[in-house]
């Protein structure tokens, strides 16, 4: 069979992601399928149609990573752009369309009947070669195959069927989408693991990649990273929900990058929890550059009622560690939970002033996903009810707080110009600035040339 995978994303704030997730789904289709990959990134929708018209593919499968921006102020959904794709698709092609992806993956069923795709899968790729062989042999694939909703199947699954078979990453360096990302700033993308066993209230990681660790091994993992930097990349962004939610298997990581001989330097998302001591001077000795912290607050009432594993002198603590590793911190916050007062927030204001050499991204609204405690909150307090259509983002609205201006409004004031102080992702002019930057050979995130 002919397949065609595409990812559609195009957003550029912080910077345009290597469509990581499509490898995976890549890898999966036996041989004896011809596979191409269209990323909008770097084809146009001309060129799609060339593609289509060419190749005459029987299946396509699109990757939906992002559902929208996240942010309550200046809001953007990507749902339409989905959906005048798939009709772009259906009017010059009779293939079966299949969508899957994180996005997806929170609401699938309103994303299959809003797209009008003709499959959906629910969390891992991996069973994507299942569904092409599946299809191939005339079976009707959503009957057969857990975790694959069809139009007429009347199932409800709404939580990944983890995928505990093989898995194979199907990197090219002589792809034209990764030469896309090698030339522009040389970023690629890497996972160590699925899963997250946190139980944070607001999270939508755990339905997406499941509570529960997966754990990879460490030497393969970092024989996939060498096999990037020898592909040219010069920065590589762990994509796992929080690389030290497995504190030792973190380690065992860093540890095997070194002793392959990974040197290019590397980041990820990181829990602010207790950690050893010299936690992050073992991984800044193993290429750890950047430290991207989920913090959210700096008040131990709002920590709490999030049901953050640690608490502020956590934070403190580990804000310093990683200072004194001389690595480059940031601290993601997520203001106006339920919790949080005026008083919370200046609590974190205030703890924030005394962290140094950092940037603080900070992000005040908090959205509704379905499968979380949030959506319990929300639904007791009469903010949404069970019909309620959350493809389209909602923002929890906490009645101890005016609004969300006035959370914007204070961190602005506190913030008196600073430019570590930013407000949401920094908006589309930053991965304009960002983009220019790594067209020029700068590498990596960029957010470090904003501390202070
Ligand atoms: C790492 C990450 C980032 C990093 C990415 C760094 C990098 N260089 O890659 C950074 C910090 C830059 C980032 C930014 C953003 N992110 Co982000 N990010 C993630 C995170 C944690 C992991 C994504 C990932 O790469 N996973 C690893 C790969 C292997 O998994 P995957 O892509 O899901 O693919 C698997 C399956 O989904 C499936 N699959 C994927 N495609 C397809 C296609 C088909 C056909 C099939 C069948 C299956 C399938 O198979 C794959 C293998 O099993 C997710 C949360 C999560 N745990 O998923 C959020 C997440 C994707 N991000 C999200 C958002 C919103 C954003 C931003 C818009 C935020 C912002 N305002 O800045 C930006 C957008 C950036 C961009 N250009 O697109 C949301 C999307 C949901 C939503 N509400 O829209 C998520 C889900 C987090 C959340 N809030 O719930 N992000
Ligand atoms: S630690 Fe991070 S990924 Fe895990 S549940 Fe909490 S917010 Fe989600």
């Amino acid at each position: 069979m002919k397949i065609l995978l595409l990812s559609p994303n195009r957003v550029i704030t912080p910077y345009p992601v290597y469509p990581i997730g499509l490898d995976y789904v890549a890898g999966s289709i036996p041989t004896g399928h011809e596979v191409r990959v269209a990323d909008l990134n770097v084809t146009s929708l001309a060129a799609l149609d060339c593609l289509l018209a060419d190749f005459a593919p029987d299946i396509i499968g699109i990757s939906c990573r992002n559902l929208d921006n996240t942010e309550v102020a200046n809001s953007r959904s990507f749902i339409q752009e989905y959906t005048d794709l798939v009709s772009r698709l259906r009017s010059r092609s009779d293939a079966i369309i299949v969508i899957g992806g994180s996005g997806f993956s929170i609401m699938p069923r309103q994303m299959l009947s809003e797209l009008g795709a003709d499959y959906g899968m629910v969390g891992e790729g991996e069973r994507f070669g299942l569904l092409v062989e599946a299809i191939a042999a005339g079976k009707p694939p959503a009957e057969t195959i857990p975790g694959i909703i069809g139009q007429q199947t009347d199932d409800q699954i709404t939580t990944p069927v983890p995928w505990h078979g093989e898995q194979t990453r199907n990197f090219s360096k002589s792809s034209e989408h990764a030469g896309f990302y090698l030339e522009k700033g040389g970023m690629l993308n890497l996972q160590s693991k699925r899963g997250c066993s946190f139980k944070c209230i607001y999270c939508s990681y755990p339905a997406i990649e499941g509570a529960v660790h997966r754990l990879y091994v460490p030497e393969t993992v970092a024989e996939t990273a060498l096999r990037l930097q020898e592909a040219g990349a010069k920065y590589l962004f762990i994509t796992d929900s929080a690389f030290n939610s497995d504190i030792q298997h973190s380690l065992a990581v860093a540890r095997a990058f070194k002793e392959v001989g990974v040197t290019i330097p590397w980041g990820g998302f990181f829990a602010p929890v207790k950690l050893p001591q010299d936690y992050f001077s073992t991984l800044a000795e193993c290429g750890l550059s950047h430290v991207e912290f989920g913090t959210e607050s700096l008040s131990n009432t709002v920590l709490k009622s999030y049901r953050k594993p640690f608490r502020v002198s956590d934070v403190f603590t580990a804000h310093a560690q990683a200072r004194d590793a001389r690595l480059h911190v940031a601290h993601y916050f997520l203001l106006g939970g339920p919790g949080e007062t005026m008083e919370t927030l200046a609590e974190s204001l205030d703890n924030a002033e005394q962290l140094e050499k950092t940037v603080f991204f900070f992000f005040t609204g908090m959205r509704i996903y379905p499968q979380t405690a949030l959506y319990d909150i929300a639904l007791q307090e009469g903010l949404i009810t069970d019909t309620t259509d959350l493809l389209v983002p909602v923002f929890y609205h906490n009645p101890n707080i005016p609004d969300y201006q006035a959370i914007e409004d204070l961190v602005k004031e506190r913030a008196a110009g600073r430019i570590n102080w930013v407000v949401g992702s920094g908006e589309e002019q930053s991965g304009v600035t960002v983009t220019k930057l790594h067209e020029r050979g700068f590498v990596g995130p960029l957010w470090e040339y904003l501390a202070r």
